[in-house]
């Protein structure tokens, strides 16, 4: 049985900022606000996504993409530093003072981005995931929370997510929110299927956009170091360097299965018609198509 949350357990580990939550563990709310007023600039390239749906790949794909020093090994450099969040900055990484282009990521949503973008008009790479794949991760990831002290059992995680009372608020809100202000922005929308059906194509079209020419073998070298085989031992990319205070990794791993279609293995029927039900009333009418299992190549 789902148990009653509190606001109050919510309230432990999360804050509220216009119909958004942040981990109240490695943010602040004056951090949140203070993005509006962000220094944006023409060349910044920003990778935005919703809490699970391949934040961490394709910072790997992008970091690599950008960096010579990455893809032959000579720079040891964790993602994190060349591509720091800018609502999860712990380290204080002062961004002004970075060389253009800089590389960013963030889970906001499209209305608590920073004012200059749409004068700007930087590079947004936005990367969505079947919204059932998040939600089977996301309830993994919540066990690495190091302030919630008893973690949430799955029913209980599944009613969380689907009413959007998680840390980056609700899937539905963020990629219709993207979706539909796409024309407000300069922005790529690639999917976390497309990427893992086959990863060439997807590390081509980002080039792209990006505007990097990379002769074959480097792209077949982003490709190799962005596989989830690879990834997994690398420790520039698979986040086994976070503190323990911001990730208790006794309590899982940011790679975890890397794979499409888990949600199999853990939503029961009821849950899944419901999670359509809710799906198709929220996302009704968008165009976005999402594949909710590599073999199966249903679509909806
Ligand atoms: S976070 O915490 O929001 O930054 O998480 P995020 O990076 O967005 O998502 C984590 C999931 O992405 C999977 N992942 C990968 N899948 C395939 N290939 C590669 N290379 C890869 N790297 C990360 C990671 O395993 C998480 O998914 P799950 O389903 O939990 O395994």
């Amino acid at each position: 049985m789902a148990k009653d949350v509190s606001e109050e357990v919510i309230n432990n580990i999360l804050f509220n900022y216009k119909g958004t939550y942040f981990a109240s563990w490695v943010t602040s709310l004056q951090v949140v606000k203070d993005l509006e007023h962000m220094e944006v600039r023409e060349s910044d390239v920003f990778l935005v996504t919703y809490p699970k749906s391949g934040t961490v790949w394709t910072q790997q794909i992008l970091s690599l993409i950008f960096n010579e020093g990455h893809r032959n090994g000579t720079e040891k450099i964790e993602n994190v530093n060349r591509m720091p969040w800018i609502e999860y900055n712990p380290n204080n990484i002062d961004f002004n003072s970075r060389p253009s282009p800089r590389l960013f990521t963030t889970h906001l949503p499209y209305y608590l981005m920073p004012r200059d973008l749409k004068s700007k008009m930087p590079k947004i790479i936005y990367v969505c995931r079947n919204p059932k794949d998040v939600l089977v991760s996301f309830y993994h990831f919540y066990k690495m929370i190091p302030p919630l002290k008893e973690p949430f059992d799955w029913e209980t995680f599944f009613n969380l997510y689907i009413s959007g009372r998680v840390m980056g608020g609700s899937w539905f809100d963020h990629v219709s929110g993207w979706y539909t202000h796409k024309d407000d922005f300069n922005i790529l929308f690639m999917t976390y299927e497309e990427m893992k059906k086959d990863l060439k194509p997807a590390v081509k079209k980002i080039c792209k956009f990006v505007d990097i020419n990379l002769d074959e073998e480097a792209i077949d070298l982003v490709v190799e170091k962005a596989t989830f085989k690879e990834m997994k031992q690398d420790p520039l990319a698979n986040y086994i360097f976070l503190s323990n205070d911001i990730a208790d990794k006794q309590r899982g791993v940011f790679l975890r299965k890397g794979t499409v279609g888990d949600w199999k293995n853990i939503m029961t029927v009821a849950q899944n018609e419901m999670f359509d039900k809710v799906y198709k009333e929220k996302m009704g009418d968008l165009p976005i198509k999402f594949l909710w299992d590599l073999n199966e190549e249903n679509t909806s």
